[in-house]
């Protein structure tokens, strides 16, 4: 069965899930929402996601929203493609899901607010405010510092295999470093830059970037 996601393919939120089934070989059709049109507030797209946000998922009768929701159940559901990607045992899983929730609350809040004051709001005609953009990038070297420590003593976030925590930050790295033009909080660090080295030339990471317009 060939599953539907819903989300412009530049969304970072859309990426997660897209990276996580190229890495599981999930057959999916993308349907681009216009998120300039606030296609995502319609009603029509309400009754799928009631936040008006992206991505969802429909599998034939079962529809799910939140990409590390989403992450979860896929790689649950196809552990046999890939068992490490969400841990073997009830110790790795619990670990994948503390750096899920690392990511999602210490490192994606920071990066969510950087990219929205310093990319989307000027595109709409509004100011960045610089005080807190200032702030978010000291919230968020305290964060790389936790990383580098962390990969210092493993060559991923969870032991020595790639899993969904590493997954899911792709999609805010590559904005940080490209769009928001913030790589050298990446590239200073010694082991934060070799695991982003690393992680973002797995094939089904390069193959999505392919698809990103
Ligand atoms: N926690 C949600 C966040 C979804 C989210 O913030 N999506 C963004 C795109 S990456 C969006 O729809 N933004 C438009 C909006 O919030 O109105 C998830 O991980 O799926």
């Amino acid at each position: 069965m060939v599953v539907k996601v819903y989300g412009p393919n530049r969304s970072a939120c859309t990426q997660r899930v897209l990276a996580c089934f190229l890495e599981l070989d999930v057959d999916f059709e993308l349907i681009k929402v216009d998120l300039n049109s606030n296609e995502h507030k319609q009603p029509k797209f309400l009754l799928k996601q009631p936040f008006g946000q992206v991505p969802v998922v429909e599998d034939g009768d079962f529809r799910l929203f939140e990409s590390r929701a989403i992450i979860r159940y896929y790689a649950t559901k196809y552990a046999e493609i890939n068992q490490k990607l969400y841990g073997t045992t009830f110790e790795e899983k619990a670990l994948v899901d503390q750096w899920l929730e690392v990511e999602a609350h210490h490192f994606n809040d920071m990066v969510y607010t950087i990219v929205l004051q310093k990319l989307i709001i000027p595109e709409m005609g509004g100011k960045t405010d610089f005080v807190l953009v200032q702030n978010c990038e000291k919230k968020l070297e305290k964060v790389f510092e936790v990383y580098e420590e962390q990969l210092s003593k493993h060559r991923y976030l969870v032991g020595d295999c790639f899993t969904l925590a590493d997954l899911s930050h792709l999609p805010g790295i590559k904005y940080l470093m490209n769009e928001a033009e913030l790589g050298y909080m990446v590239t200073k660090k010694k082991n934060v830059n070799s695991w982003w080295s690393d992680i973002s030339n797995r094939l089904a990471w390069k193959k999505l970037m392919l698809l990103v317009d």
